[in-house]
Parts: structure tokens; sequence; C-alpha cells
């Protein structure tokens, strides 16, 4: 769900840019012969002509959507050019369009704070240059503007018939009786056009932006006028843009909660909303979205713009439509293997080349069951622990298919292997990795920790398995000695990175964004985010009454515990003794660290029993659903607090030999606790063994 959060201050200069047709210019590129053509790009697959994916604005002008397939294109428009996105591992390969996406990217970051939000979309900051400009060349001193500028749309700014529409913009730049919050955008706005001919220049893509005091009316804004325009929201333009806007065109609103805003409180438009009191929004949305309601009526929105020039999340996807749709485990398995493949290319790359791991990895499924008139069940998402290397994500990938089905079609004992085929279709499959985060460089970083057993990859080959990083606990796993080569427990990496005085928790993740999607654009599928209401509240829709959003923070850690569900099974750490390091114990402990109570009956032998009362020990997987932040605590269990938690350790069965392979300024407080009674008795921060491991929450 959106998160409400007032403006600290409305003189903010942001601005949202938007490739134009990206995929038809990036293949215009390639082939120039295209330009001014009409052109589509497809998505590889021959239902009906293949999907159009991107449509350039000749081809619209013609009738073509992107909503069409092929032949339906070609019916409309004959002489459209249709392209094929480049295939790898029979699926289409974005890398050419991520690369372009990058080096739009790199041209737009020089001016302030740049967010990356898609393949082809980028937030900016740029109130400190529209101030430095209002400063020392302030519009009204210019004698000649860019034409690029003068072509911008100032919304409200009306342009008389016969009048010259650029003479009138060019007023406006300059109007000495403008609030100080215009003037800022006004500056916005030239920087933005220098900043769009420069694209132009470097990359030959166009783009289109909006120039607002807020990221919600830039990017609303950078819609208005495409291609190759720019938009620009004065303050007092606001009032009348919300009153037009139509409820579902808002972000966040184009799923459920727009739905039950047009159908339980009669509003039609954003600005609809005014009617109602921020108390009659919470009351019938929740505290935090009816806050949000209230304050996107008034235009009001805090969202900073976050200094990311590297995506969130990499994703790999593919639809099946039609009669291509998998109804075999088997035929699943294959396509979570090309997927797999795929994404742990792009994880290697992001390790070589940006230092930065993923932690979570998460499978997205469409499927259907024929003949069920049940057809609002949706395929669970499901999560676990990133492990690197692709035969382990396509394992866990597997694994997590399998649990989903078994949720999606609603029995527990039913077996899903093979090619029974339990009348069931997969017409979309997607894997994901996040919440990545940095590894500092230098001579502390993790890497150290592998010693000369699992450095990094330096390149990426398909079926390499490297243990590069691993997070809580170890799905089931057909290679069970592999498991606990080589790793490395993941709070032991974020503790040792917060000792390098890198704050990096989270920070690459968005905390507005708790539904954390892997970017469907990003990633060349069809999908939309989806916002889900949790389940039950249906009954209160048929009652006429709004529909309650169930907020994050709704969900107690007891409530997050008692829903988490046995999807895998724990293989034990019994492997060869070379295997079975000093990293199991981390492991393991990391283990309790999710409430399961850890014995360690000897270092090769590790018994766990749940503290949980759950029904099984083998909770290796969570289910999450959709509108769990799952990097915020959605699936969080209670960690133990304090030295206790080593207790449960037999200390005595611990080899020795293997303390050899902490890190020094630890091993000395480790065979401090194989003598118990010498142990000291404070723990220097930083330096203490519990510091490696228990996340220090007040950081
Ligand atoms: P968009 O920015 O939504 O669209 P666009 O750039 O093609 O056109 P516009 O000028 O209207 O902004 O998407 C960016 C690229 O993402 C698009 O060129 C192709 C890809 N994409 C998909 O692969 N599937 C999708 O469903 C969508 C919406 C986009």
């Amino acid at each position: 769900m959106p998160v409400a959060r007032r403006e600290t201050c409305d003189a903010r200069v942001i601005a949202h840019v938007d490739m134009d047709c990206f995929y038809v210019q990036v293949e215009q590129r390639k082939q120039p012969s295209l330009r001014g053509l009409p052109t589509a790009v497809i998505q590889y697959n021959s239902y009906k002509g293949g999907a159009l994916i991107a449509v350039s604005y000749e081809a619209r002008r013609c009738g073509v959507k992107r909503s069409m397939r092929g032949d339906e294109a070609k019916e409309a428009c004959p002489q459209i050019q249709l392209v094929q996105v480049p295939v790898a591992r029979g699926k289409a390969d974005l890398n050419s369009y991520r690369n372009a996406g990058s080096e739009v990217v790199s041209v737009l970051s020089h001016k302030g704070l740049c967010e990356r939000a898609s393949i082809d979309e980028v937030y900016l900051d740029l109130t400190h240059a529209a101030e430095s400009m209002l400063m020392e060349t302030p519009p009204e001193c210019t004698q000649d503007f860019e034409e690029e500028v003068l072509k911008s749309h100032v919304l409200g700014l009306e342009i008389k018939d016969g009048s010259d529409a650029k003479e009138e913009v060019r007023k406006w730049l300059c109007r000495s009786d403008a609030r100080y919050q215009d003037k800022l955008l006004a500056c916005g706005a030239i920087i933005v056009s220098e900043l769009r001919m420069q694209v132009l220049k470097e990359t030959e893509f166009t783009c289109s932006a909006g120039i607002a005091h807020n990221k919600m009316l830039a990017k609303l804004a950078s819609a208005m006028n495409k291609p190759a325009q720019q938009t620009v929201v004065p303050h007092s333009s606001v009032e009348q843009l919300l009153a037009s806007l139509p409820i579902k065109k808002m972000k966040h609103l184009g799923g459920k909660l727009g739905s039950s805003l047009q159908s339980d409180l009669g509003v039609s438009t954003v600005g609809g909303l005014l009617q109602f009191s921020e108390e009659q929004l919470q009351q019938w949305y929740g505290i935090n979205t009816g806050t949000w309601l209230w304050n996107i009526a008034r235009g009001v929105n805090g969202e900073e713009v976050e200094g990311r020039l590297l995506p969130k999340s990499h994703g790999s996807g593919k639809t099946f439509p039609g009669p291509q749709a998998l109804k075999t485990i088997d035929s699943v398995q294959y396509w979570l293997n090309q997927l797999c493949e795929e994404l742990n290319e792009r994880l290697h790359s992001d390790l070589d080349q940006n230092k930065r791991i993923a932690q979570t990895l998460t499978l997205h499924v469409r499927a259907y069951k024929i003949g069920d008139s049940d057809s609002h069940r949706k395929f669970p998402s499901k999560s676990c622990p990133l492990r690197y290397g692709s035969r382990k994500i396509q394992e866990d990938a597997l694994i997590l298919f399998q649990a989903g089905l078994r949720d999606f079609l609603g029995f527990n004992t039913f077996k899903v292997h093979g090619n029974e085929n339990n009348n069931w279709g997969v017409t979309s499959l997607s894997v994901s990795a996040s919440k990545i985060v940095s590894i500092p460089s230098g001579t502390h970083s993790i890497a150290k920790y592998f010693g000369g057993k699992g450095k990094f990859p330096s390149s990426s080959t398909s079926n390499q398995s490297v243990d590069v990083v691993i997070n809580e606990t170890v799905p089931s796993s057909s290679s069970g000695s592999e498991n606990c080569t080589g790793m490395v427990p993941y709070d032991l990496q974020l503790q040792y990175l917060d000792d390098t005085g890198m704050k990096h928790s989270d920070a690459c993740l968005d905390p507005q964004d708790p539904l954390n999607h892997l970017s469907s654009k990003a990633d060349g599928l069809t999908e939309e985010s989806i916002l889900m209401s949790p389940s039950g509240s249906e009954d209160r829709m048929a009652h006429g009454e709004p529909r309650r959003v169930l907020l994050a923070k709704d969900l107690s850690p007891v409530s997050n515990i008692s829903s988490l569900k046995a999807v895998g099974k724990k293989k034990r750490a019994a492997g060869k003794k070379e295997n079975c390091s000093i990293i199991n114990i981390f492991n393991n402990y990391h283990n309790s660290q999710s409430s399961l109570k850890l014995k360690v009956t000897n270092a090769h032998d590790v018994k766990i029993s749940s503290a949980l009362g759950s029904s099984s020990a083998d909770d290796s997987y969570s289910t999450c659903n959709e509108d769990i932040d799952t990097n915020k605590g959605g699936c969080s269990v209670v960690i133990p607090q304090g030295r206790e938690a080593w207790c449960s350790y037999h200390i005595d069965e611990i080899d020795p030999s293997i303390i050899d392979e902490l890190p020094p300024e630890i091993q000395q407080e480790f065979r401090t606790w194989l003598r118990p009674q010498k142990r000291p008795s404070v723990a220097k921060p930083g330096s203490s063994i519990t510091h490696y491991f228990l996340p220090d929450k007040s950081r």
C-alpha cells in the first residue's frame, strides 16, 4: 500500500523523465532505416503473431495499440514494421534495453539526485540546481531561450486563439510576480529541456518529462504530452489537474482500491475525493490509506527522490498465452530453469560490476484452473532466501512453485511432480531477486570470509553453483551437502558492513513501496502490479461497506509467524567434515534467530525443533502475500536477543579447529566461549561475536 507522507516543503523541483516508445527507439537506433516508419516491437512467440510490447507513435496514429497482437497490428496498419525482441533461452532478452536505459540515466544523473524508477523512467530532484539558477541566472535575465523549453506545456496557461504559444511560455518563464515555488519550476523547466536535448545528443533517444513540486504530479505530467515534450505543473493548476484526473489513472488506484472508490464512494476523479474528510477516509480505508487518499486529492505527496542509479530488483519472466499455457510440472521446471539461469547471470554481473548482492528470491505465477468457477483465487507469490548459483536458484524456484501450486489448488497432501495434469495451466512465470545490498570494497569485504573456498565468481556461467551468500535458512536442495559449503550468514554480512561504517541496510529498498513488486515493465512482462486486499475483505464489500485495506503494520509479529507455512524440506546439514565448518554453526545459529530452537549435538549433526509449535521443523520457506512487504517484516519472525541465544550450543562438542575460519578479531572471543568460566563480562561493540550475529536494532 502507498505510504502517506506529508510534504515537508512545497518549494521543490521534481522531474519525471519517461522515454518515448522506448523499445522501439532502441530498435530504431539499431536499424536507422526504421526511423519515422510505423514500427512495433513484439515479444517472441508464435501465437497470433506475437504480443506487441512497444508501439511507435507513427503506428499509434494508424490505430495500433499495445494490447494488440502482431496479426491485428498488421490488419490495422499493413505497412507496420514488426521487430522481434532479441531472444535468449527461448525468451525475450532485454539486456539491450536495460543497457540503453543505463545510458540515459548516466546523462540525466549529472544535475541532481537521480532515481532510476524502471527500465525507461527516471525521477530527478532538481531543487538545488533550480535554486542556483534562480540566484545566478534567473529566467527574466535570459535573452534567448532554447526552442525546446519554449515548447513546454504549462498547465493552466491560457493560450488564446491566434496567440503565439511559445511567446506565452516565454512570458510565463519570465514572470516577475510569480510565487517563489513557480519561479523554481520555471528554472526546472529550463534545466529539464537542456537535459532532454543532451539525452538526444548522446543517445539518439527522445524522452518526455513532467516538472512539478512532487513525484506524483511530475509523473502524471510526463504522460500528458508525448512524445518528446515536457509539461510543467504550476501550483495553481494542481486542483484543476486532479479534478479531471480519472481515479484509475492515479498510481496505486488502478486496482481494487480504485474500484472501491468508484463503486463505494461514487467518485470518478481524484479531485472527487475532496468531498470526504480525512477521518472518513481513514475510517473506511484505514489510517494510512485514508490519509494517503486525503493527501492525493490535494496533490500532496512527500515521497523523496531516492539517489539510486541501479535497479532495486532483478527479474526474469515469461508469459505463456492461450494454447501455450504450461500444463505439466516438467514444462514449468524447464522454463523456471531458463528464467533462473538468466536471473543468475544478472545477479553475477551486478556482483561483478556493482558489488551488490540480492537476498530474496520471489516467484510470481499466473495460473488458471480448468472448469473452476473460483476464478478469484490467485496463485500466491512465494519467497525464500536467495542462494547464489544457477542450480540452487532453479531448485528453490521449483520448490516455491510446488508450494504455490499446492496452495492454489487448495489441498496440502497433493503431490506435484512429473507430467500429471491436474487441470491447471500456467500463463506466466517470473522469478525476481530483491533486497539488494552493497558489499563494501577493500580488505574487509565478505570475500575475506570465503578464503580460498568461495571466491566471488568473475564471470557467470549457466550451470555454475557458487555459494556466494546464504541467508537465513537453507532451502531444500537435492545437493544436500553443498548447502554448507562457503556459506555466510546474512547477519554476518550486514553487521560487518556496519562495522566498516557503511549504513546500507535496506538502503536500496523503497520503504514507500511495500509491495516491492518486480517491475513488470522492467522485465518485459505484460503484468501490472496488483493491489491486493486481505482475504476476507470481499465480505465487507458484500455489505456495501468500503473495503478496508490491510496495512502491513496491522500484521502483528504473531500473526506473521502463524502465517508462515512449511513448504520446503529442511535437510540436515550432514556432509563431509570439510564441508561442515564453522559456517554451519553460523548458519544454524541463524536458524535460531528464525525462532527455531537449535540444539547442536555435534558440529556435524544439527537437530532442529520448532519453538513455535509449528507443525514442522521444515519451515525453510515463507509464504508472502504480495501486499505484505517481504522486506519490512511481513514474513519476519521473533529474534531472540542476547547471548543467551548461544546457550543452546553444546559448546564442548564444537570442533575447535573450525574456529580458525573466523575473522581474527572474534576468534579470541570464541575461544573464551569454549572456556565459559573465562568469558569476558563486557562485549566490546564492533568486536564481539554477538555483535556479528545479533542485529542491532538501535542502529
Ligand atoms: P512504457 O514507458 O510504458 O511505454 P513506451 O515507452 O513503449 O511508450 P510511451 O511513449 O507511451 O511511454 O514502457 C517502456 C518499455 O517497457 C516499452 O517500450 C516496452 C516495455 N514494456 C513491456 O515490455 N511490457 C509492458 O507491458 C509495458 C507496459 C512496457
